[in-house]
């Protein structure tokens, strides 16, 4: 099934209430690792749009993508869990390439359901569709989900902030030494909220059938402090999508210029429907960005200020 296609039969079953609406809402409030998004606003006033504290991160260099080493070696750890893919699957993450980014800000966390709040408050953003059988996600400790691109740049434009580029995102996942995972080269099970193949996508053995309160799985963050990068919501980025990348070393990269003949754009990291292979920080997923499914959220970046 094409992905875009399969994005949208997400969307279908994601508002068809069903057995896991109850192990959403049972599911354990773990606090994550004691910091909450949302406590910089309260202290700061209300001058300034609330929302997830934000991580520098320094201007770097990286290798973006994926070697076709690297992509025998995604396709291998499907066959270690038994789940069936091709490297085809991942022929979207070629070439890897070298690029510089400037400094930048990105959120250390998933955008809460609370943060968005505030700004379909503020009639600056939409409401999400809880209402159309969907209402299991619409706690405020989770990630909003159920939002299209341009629900969630709206977002980020009310904080005075945008949507990370593509690069930006895989170099907050990956580090300057392009590690596979936020946490490190080898998948771990327990690091993330993860799901498996199947008929049913989701897995519990995480401690979350579907979405986990943003922050759940501290010992997943990366290096650097941000949090969730694989798996729980996949998340927007704001390039187009486009099934290879240019080669060549690139600076501060910020996709193609117009959208391809599909008009898609890229989900990345992975959700609590994604088997461990697309959890990996270079992996990418094409997404329909009208569409609004439970498992594709998002998070915020922001250019780094001279001196700041
Ligand atoms: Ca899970
Ligand atoms: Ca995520």
């Amino acid at each position: 099934m094409p992905r875009v296609l399969a994005a949208a039969a997400l969307a279908l079953a994601a508002l068809v209430p069903g057995p896991l609406a109850a192990e959403g809402r049972d599911a354990p409030a773990r606090q994550g690792d004691g910091s909450l998004p949302g406590l910089g606003w309260a202290r700061s006033g209300w001058l300034r749009a609330p929302g997830a504290a934000m991580i520098r991160l320094a201007a770097t260099r990286f290798v973006m993508g994926s070697t076709p080493a690297e992509v025998v070696e995604a396709t291998a750890l499907c066959g270690r869990r038994s789940v069936r893919c091709e490297p085809s699957d991942f022929a979207d993450e070629l070439p890897a390439h070298p690029v510089r980014l400037a400094s930048f800000h990105i959120d250390r966390t998933e955008v809460t359901v609370a943060a968005y709040r505030r700004c379909v408050a503020a009639r600056r953003c939409r409401e999400p569709p809880y209402a159309e059988g969907a209402a299991r996600f619409d706690r405020a400790e989770l990630p909003v989900v159920l939002v299209t691109r341009d629900d969630a740049a709206a977002y980020c434009a009310f904080r005075g902030a945008r949507l990370p580029t593509e690069a930006e995102w895989e170099r907050a996942a990956r580090g300057p030494r392009s590690r596979r995972f936020p946490w490190g080269r080898g998948f771990h099970g327990a690091l993330a909220n993860h799901g498996r193949a199947g008929l049913d996508r989701t897995e519990r053995r995480d401690g979350y059938a579907e979405l986990a309160p943003v922050g759940s799985f501290p010992g997943g963050r990366t290096v650097e402090g941000v949090l969730d990068l694989a798996g729980n919501a996949s998340e927007w980025v704001a390039d187009w999508y486009r099934p290879t990348y240019p080669s060549g070393a690139a600076r501060d990269p910020q996709g193609p210029a117009a959208p391809g003949p599909n008009g898609t754009g890229v989900v990345r990291g992975g959700d609590f429907e994604s088997p461990a292979a697309w959890l990996r920080g270079a992996a990418r997923r094409e997404a329909d960005i009208t569409a609004r499914v439970a498992n594709v959220g998002f998070r915020c970046a922001r250019s780094a200020r001279r001196g700041r």
